[in-house]
């Protein structure tokens, strides 16, 4: 059985072991652009600046960020709908991602997909997925494309405790283990659904990573506030897929400080606000790393204020771009919904797109 391991000290594992100071403090500071991001969209939000669902990822950020700072170059990511954390950690724009929480035609999705749906193909990024677990199959198929291309790479699929109990989930474990795809699930366990608490929704006896046990496959399960036990995990993982070809099943314990979305009037009712408090107080991701770098003497106070200031800047300069940005034409209403009526010269398919026809 895997215990959980806070009291040890992954400052010095491997993985860790090999970061430069300015590696260190690129950390903490993509974890700090995450988090202001989030900030400021909120504050877009409240003004009525951004419509629908806006699902803040503040608490969790040592997950995206430690598990993309491990990744090399054929190490793919996929994510639910939670995904605005991982979508800067692998390198898109504030401007790209602000702009389509906007909605606007300079987003990423060209303003069509709103925050569910931050996509960047080319950074190996899969998106932003809307279905509770519906990106879980999408994973076991990337994975499945790396290995039936020969290439050494993994494709790490991100879930919420939420989504452990979909079919999908269930079948792509299966098939991830049968065929010994280079997958990694990694469940962000941040405690809550939607309104649900995990307790309420899992039978839950260690963790619910072990259920890979039923599918033969190898779970490990870790906290997620310290982004060097988060890396070392991970890093643990990735050498599984590149060296084995074998999938994993990984339970990263995280919390979220807003609501399911920042709609979600409830917040407070379904846990305490003490509950919540006491996990900034103790386990904040940004300052735990804070204080682990002013231990190791390689950051101090003004640095960490200029990191902060400037990802701030770059955040109001996001949303500035975003309200000068126009929204797409209603005239692009019927591009980007599937590739071969966009590219008809490439199609293969046969047989007719319903709503390509003459209306
Ligand atoms: C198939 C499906 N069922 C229900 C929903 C509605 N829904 C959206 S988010 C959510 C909760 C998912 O929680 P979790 O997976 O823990 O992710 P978290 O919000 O905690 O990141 C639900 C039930 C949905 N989007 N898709």
């Amino acid at each position: 059985m895997v215990k959980k391991t806070a009291d040890l000290e992954y400052g010095s594992s491997r993985v860790n072991q090999s970061l430069s100071p300015e590696q260190k403090i690129g950390l903490l500071r993509d974890m700090i652009r995450i988090r202001r991001f989030e900030e400021r969209s909120l504050k877009a939000y409240s003004r009525g600046n951004i419509a629908g669902f806006l699902h803040l990822y503040n608490g969790q950020e040592a997950v995206a960020i430690g598990a993309i700072s491990v990744c090399g170059e054929n190490d793919h990511l996929i994510t639910a709908y939670r995904d605005h954390g991982h979508a800067l950690g692998v390198g898109m724009s504030m401007n790209e991602c602000m702009a389509e929480l906007y909605g606007k035609a300079t987003g990423c999705s060209k303003g069509k997909g709103g925050s569910m749906h931050f996509f960047a193909p080319d950074k190996n990024y899969w998106g932003g997925h809307g279905i509770v677990g519906g990106q879980t199959p999408l994973g076991a198929g990337i994975a499945f494309g790396l290995k039936y291309r020969g290439i050494t790479g993994s494709c790490l699929c991100f879930l919420g405790d939420g989504a452990v109990n979909q079919g999908a989930f269930h079948e792509s474990l299966n098939l991830a283990s049968l065929w010994d795809l280079p997958v990694i699930y990694v469940i962000e366990n941040n405690g809550y659904s939607m309104g649900t608490s995990q307790s309420r929704s899992s039978r839950y006896t260690e963790c619910l990573a072990k259920r890979a046990e039923g599918y033969d496959m190898a779970w490990d399960q870790c906290f997620g506030h310290d982004i060097y036990e988060v890396r070392d995990h991970i890093q643990k993982a990735i050498d599984r897929a590149h060296g084995e070809s074998r999938p994993t099943l990984i339970e990263i314990d995280t919390y979220r400080y807003e609501g399911h979305s920042v709609a979600d009037a409830n917040k407070k009712i379904y846990r305490a606000p003490e509950e919540i408090e006491a996990y900034k107080k103790t386990k904040d991701p940004i300052n735990v790393f804070y204080s682990k770098l002013i231990e190791e003497e390689i950051i101090n106070e003004k640095q960490f204020k200029e990191i902060s200031q400037s990802a701030s800047e770059e955040a109001n300069k996001a949303a500035e771009f975003a309200e000068r940005s126009p929204y797409p034409e209603p005239s692009s209403i019927l591009e980007d919904v599937y590739w071969e009526t966009d590219n008809p010269e490439q199609r293969s398919s046969k047989g007719r797109i319903f709503f390509n026809d003459e209306f």
